[in-house]
């Protein structure tokens, strides 16, 4: 049996170009392209079951345009055979009166949706599923848990989630765990861990039982160990993502192959701009500039000023496909941020060190702290 398995589509408008042909968001149109032409392929090389693990849509809050869904609908219809889409946290209802994002693929009879894990017992398979694990449903369930505990005591459940699934599992027959969740031991973008930033499912965690281990969520592919993959997206939506290789696996479960099968992702290029006996200087790759997103990064000293219009004038000569951003990274002549903020870990430890110099802020605190997780799980997760 060959399996497709992807996931962390996110269906939905990214940057402000629009495509000529369409008339739509040209990021939107390049996601959709690719996840179609990424269905089509998984068919031709013999798939007959898809494993979508979640994020199918970019809304942050489970709610897609009618468009995107559409968009959902054109890809997944030329999906091999039978598929299950687990639930991931771009897709999930706040509650449990409320539908998923992607409920309407299944009323349809286009694969399953997932919400909760469990076990789907396959003659030629066992798949296990991890969903992403809703922050606001288990807070609902624990109220006394502490708002910094919680990634930490959630990231215990899955553990024990995980080894609840293994138990289920005949280990005389091949097995595979999926999930929406992060993993401690995956990379991100900028090279650093997953761990400490959102909550994670132990690499150490995984009981040995499962023949192969796949992951969403965290979107640059990668491999973890022997047995388990990070699929990773198969477009970028950021510039973090800009050196990834873009890729869906192809798993046969008769030989036991994982194979890494690319996909025709748009590119990303940044361009570094300094400053160069007063005046900037740059080297564009003409290559790596053609169809890219490009961004320019200019760091210069605080006096000195750039003229952008010359560098967009390259940027598009080269025959880039659009300019999300240019900015500038200033080194300024005396530090303004402060000690505390320097030495802040986390997110949450900037924006409380940053009231404790704003009294005025204070009874806005918890807020702005809400706010700010509120951002970032658009943002990163
Ligand atoms: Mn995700």
């Amino acid at each position: 049996m060959r399996v497709a398995i992807t996931g962390d589509w996110h269906i939905g408008s990214y940057g402000s170009h629009i495509d000529p042909q369409t008339g739509r968001n040209a990021r939107m149109a390049d996601i959709s392209r690719t996840c179609w032409e990424m269905m089509c392929n998984a068919r031709i090389a013999g798939c007959t079951a898809l494993l979508h693990l979640g994020d199918m849509y970019r809304s942050p809050v489970g709610r897609p345009t009618p468009t995107e869904e559409m968009l959902a609908v054109e890809a997944l219809r030329n999906s091999p055979g039978d598929s299950i889409i687990l639930v991931g946290n771009h897709d999930g209802a706040r509650d449990r009166s409320e539908s998923n994002a992607t409920d309407v693929l299944a009323l349809l009879g286009m694969t399953r949706v997932y919400d909760v894990p469990d076990i789907d017992q396959r003659a030629e398979l066992q798949i296990a599923y991890i969903p992403y694990p809703s922050k606001s449903r288990f807070l609902a369930r624990n109220p006394d848990v502490k708002a910094t505990d919680v990634n930490a005591e959630m990231g215990r459940g899955l553990a024990a989630i995980a080894q609840h699934l293994a138990e289920q599992i005949d280990p005389g027959r091949p097995s595979i765990l999926i999930g929406h969740v992060a993993i401690d031991r995956a990379e991100t973008g900028e090279g650093s861990l997953m761990s400490d930033k959102d909550i994670c499912l132990r690499l150490a965690d995984i009981p040995d039982v499962f023949t192969w281990r796949v992951f969403g969520h965290v979107h640059k592919p990668q491999q973890l160990d022997e047995r388990t993959w990070i699929v990773g997206s198969p477009e970028r939506i950021s510039f973090n993502e800009e050196g990834d290789k873009k890729r869906w696996l192809l798993l046969d479960t008769d030989t036991g192959v994982m194979e890494s099968v690319p996909t025709a992702a748009r590119a990303y290029y940044t361009l570094r701009v300094s400053i160069k006996n007063g005046a900037p200087y740059w080297e564009l790759d003409l290559k790596a500039a053609r169809d890219a997103v490009c961004r320019a990064v200019i760091e210069r000293p605080e006096n000195v000023t750039v003229d952008e219009s010359a560098i967009r004038r390259e940027l598009e000569a080269a025959g880039c496909h659009s300019i999300a951003a240019i900015t500038h990274e200033v080194q300024r002549a005396a530090r303004s941020r402060s000690e505390a903020i320097s030495a802040a870990n986390t997110e949450a430890d900037v924006l409380a060190a940053y009231v404790s110099t704003r009294p005025d802020l204070m009874a806005v605190l918890d807020e702005m702290q809400a706010e700010q997780e509120r951002i970032l799980q658009e943002v990163i997760r």
